[in-house]
């Protein structure tokens, strides 16, 4: 059989490809395809069957970022960063991650399950619905993908293995410039709403403090290798329904700091919390929806924290990670990491090169504007004040100083 060329799909090319797929569609199916892909790197069909109403997702990375155009060219490899991430996740927390069903390393494919009765967390937390299982999902799904592949679990010789396994230099890049540096100078990608700008470039262009514990952050991004992190946890990466909560998208997985996922996750929370008065303008409405997103943040860190903990007090052997007082200054650590990373996700969204649309999609300019100087604010004390952080209520404080200082 011909070796398959790489090539970027055209729908009626992902129908054909999933025709020859065995066991997956009947010969005589008549099969739709379309392509669905919203994100800012790959392309993503479903195909489906409506006669049996079985569908399935084919996620195929491009050789550039989708955005910006093939002058920004990438990896092709993340699409098995991406597969081999899920895998070792649905090891895990099986219920938590989509099936994938197979990954063709030629096209950089992977097929997996459809999940279109989810909908993207990002989009519900928008409409402000409630997600009662959320938090423990995620903060389940945080401590077991961290846990499991961390030093507190893994032999040192096999996680340095897995380490090699998920090498990802090309999305780290994207992260070390998006996250950590353009938006603390004039860059080009950057993407600064004009009414900002010259707030920007007292707040944070000029304020050394802060750039040097952006530096410290991004220093620890570089390398803290503690465990496999997501890469990319923001709450466009979880799918949702009631009952059901998904990850999605690890294609930025690499081994990192362990607060580096828990801190994204806080990150865009507070980022749907900051453009709640541009969507909802019923007061109380919007504040308990507002209360109701900050206790969402308290219960998956609890939630995290406690099964983060019961393992380590079940699996971890190695003999000087059971010192007494160890565990205690370990997820302290991880804490203040998770605060200063959700501090500089913050910033990112606000002037970096991709933004959120919980703000994006504010109708009225000075709701807008209002979210986004809000943003700004909490996200430079979650960097500078961190080391301050010693509980959740620590964060409750702090933003509503910030709202404070906000309205003056
Ligand atoms: C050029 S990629 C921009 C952003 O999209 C992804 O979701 C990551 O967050 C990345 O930083
Ligand atoms: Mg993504």
């Amino acid at each position: 059989m011909a070796e398959v060329q790489y090539h970027a799909f055209s729908t009626e090319e992902a129908i054909a490809y999933a025709r020859q797929l065995p066991n997956r569609f009947p010969a005589e199916a008549v099969l739709r395809s379309e392509e669905i892909g919203d994100g800012n790197l790959n392309l993503v069909f479903r195909i489906r069957d409506d006669e049996s109403g079985s569908s399935i997702i084919f996620k195929q990375a491009l050789p550039y970022v989708r955005v910006v155009g093939d002058g920004w060219p990438l990896s092709l490899d993340r699409a098995r960063i991406e597969s081999e991430a899920l895998l070792q996740a649905a090891e895990v927390c099986p219920d938590l991650v989509p099936e994938v069903y197979s990954y063709n390393a030629a096209l950089a494919l992977i097929v997996m399950e459809d999940l279109s009765d989810h909908l993207i967390l990002r989009k519900g937390l928008i409409q402000g619905i409630r997600y009662e299982k959320l938090a423990r999902d995620i903060g389940t799904y945080m401590a077991r993908t961290l846990f499991y592949t961390s030093d507190l679990c893994l032999d040192a010789g096999v996680k340095k293995a897995k380490q090699v396994q998920f090498h990802n230099p090309d999305l780290c890049k994207i992260t070390e410039d998006l996250v950590f540096t353009h938006p603390y100078m004039d860059a080009s990608t950057n993407n600064i709403p004009a009414p900002i700008r010259s707030f920007v470039e007292t707040f944070l262009w000029t304020d050394d403090e802060l750039k040097r514990e952006v530096a410290l952050l991004k220093h620890a991004f570089l390398t803290k290798g503690q465990a496999l992190v997501h890469g990319d946890l923001h709450t466009g990466s979880v799918m949702v329904t009631e009952e059901s909560t998904k990850v999605i998208d690890p294609e930025f997985a690499f081994y990192g700091p362990i607060g580096f996922d828990i801190g994204a996750m806080i990150a865009n929370l507070l980022l749907n919390y900051c453009a709640q008065p541009g969507h909802q303008q019923d007061q109380a409405k919007r504040e308990a929806y507002q209360a109701y997103l900050l206790d969402t943040v308290a219960s998956m860190w609890e939630h995290f924290e406690a099964e983060f903990r019961r393992l380590y007090d079940t699996q971890t052997t190695e003999a000087m990670s059971k010192t007494p007082g160890f565990y205690e200054r370990y997820l302290q650590s991880v804490f203040h990491d998770a605060i200063g990373f959700a501090g500089c996700k913050m910033i990112r969204r606000i002037v970096g090169l991709a933004h959120v649309a919980d703000i994006d999609t504010i109708p009225d300019d000075v709701d807008r504007t209002a979210a986004q100087l809000l943003a700004l604010r909490i996200g430079k004390a979650l960097i500078t004040k961190r080391e301050q952080a010693t509980t959740i209520e620590w964060l409750k404080n702090m933003i509503a100083q910030q709202e404070q200082t906000e309205r003056v």
